[in-house]
């Protein structure tokens, strides 16, 4: 099939899926030269993306191809891309637990699956990964909507609940859930619990960095000495991580924990990985409630875990928590959970 010119403008949904806002396309949409349309469509690289649809941060930035799924058992396949803001770079090197909440939206409002009355389970294959996502999507009279009272911090209002149910996620970009096969390495003096369960994170005690572990992110973004150190652990972690030269990628991601402040488990301040999130990633929380239930390490030692194999895990993030329900069985996290809620903002033609 011949694919259109992006001078012809190109189909595409704009969504805010979970705290992050990108655009949306099905895969057989999208030109032949698909990274270069990408950076005109964001308006990077450029700091303000004055002269695109990007929002001047990773988390306004953000891409997701969708396409019905060949695989058995699976709905559609999604592949997340990262547009950096700053520099001329595409990245598929990782995955986006908020986008993923506007796939399933997507998919039934592009007819890749047809609604059920009430509810629609949609599965989805992550490309990035490789692993499978089911998301439960409100379809009240068989039409998606939007509108609901499920509240997520860091989202004005309420919305339409998107659950979202993981399985099998650890090692999923780095071979293993502890890849260096330790639950604490030592990086450039520092502490670290290298893990991934759904994102790669490097774990430290923000006290080790010298942090509260309570400022804002403008404050945290403000302190280059911080900024400094966090990247230097970083790129040595990467390859210990199975991730290669992370020097252009946008992983590990870089978590400091700090006593939970709020009555939740544990709090966090997250670098992705030279921006502070406003929250915390989906799969970045996952992996960060995964390495609260490990023996020892910097999340271990801090965290006030609750008992049973259901364990309700609240991260707490900047502007409130992130509630990860992780089964466990054996002492090993199976299944993790996440409400997220998702917003359809525009569908029509974007150009290039
Ligand atoms: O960890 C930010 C986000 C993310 C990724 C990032 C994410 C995840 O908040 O699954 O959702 O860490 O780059 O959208």
């Amino acid at each position: 099939m011949s694919r259109p010119s992006a001078g012809e403008g190109v189909r595409c949904m704009w969504m805010r899926g979970g705290t992050s806002k990108g655009g949306y396309f099905l895969a057989e949409d999208l030109p032949e030269d698909r990274d270069l349309f990408l950076l005109r469509v964001m308006g990077s690289p450029d700091p303000r993306q004055i002269d695109g649809m990007g929002g001047a941060d990773p988390l306004t930035s953000k891409i997701a191809v969708v396409k019905r799924s060949e695989r058995p058992g699976v709905d559609v396949d999604y592949l997340f891309l990262q547009v950096f803001v700053d520099e001329p770079i595409v990245t598929d090197t990782q995955n986006c637990g908020n986008i993923l909440a506007g796939v399933g939206p997507f998919a039934i409002e592009r007819g890749l699956i047809e609604a059920e009355d009430g509810q629609t389970e949609v599965r989805i294959f992550m490309e990035n990964t490789g692993q499978i996502a089911t998301a439960k999507i409100a379809t009240p009279d068989r039409r998606v909507t939007y509108a609901g009272d499920a509240r997520i911090d860091g989202v004005p209002g309420t919305a339409a609940a998107v659950s979202i149910t993981f399985a099998d996620i650890a090692g999923s970009s780095c071979g293993a859930l502890l890849p260096t096969g330790r639950v604490v390495d030592v990086v450039e003096g520092i502490e670290c619990t290298l893990i991934d369960n759904g994102m790669p994170c490097v774990v430290m005690l923000a006290s080790d960095l010298g942090i509260e572990g309570t400022e804002t992110p403008d404050v945290l973004e403000a302190n280059g000495d911080l900024k400094s150190k966090l990247e230097a652990i970083r790129l040595r972690a990467g390859p210990m991580m199975n991730l290669g030269d992370v020097a252009k990628k946008s992983v590990p991601k870089m978590t400091m924990v700090s006593p939970a402040k709020a009555g939740g488990v544990i709090s966090t301040r997250t670098f992705i990985p030279h921006r502070c999130h406003d929250a915390i990633g989906v799969l970045g929380a996952v992996s960060i409630a995964t390495a609260c239930l490990l023996p020892e390490g910097p999340a271990a030692q801090l965290a006030v875990v609750p008992d049973g194999d259901e364990k309700l895990i609240s991260v707490e993030h900047p502007t409130g928590e992130m509630s990860v329900i992780a089964t466990v069985r054996s002492g090993v996290v199976t299944n993790a959970a996440v409400l997220r809620t998702a917003r359809k903002l525009f569908d029509g033609y974007v150009f290039a």
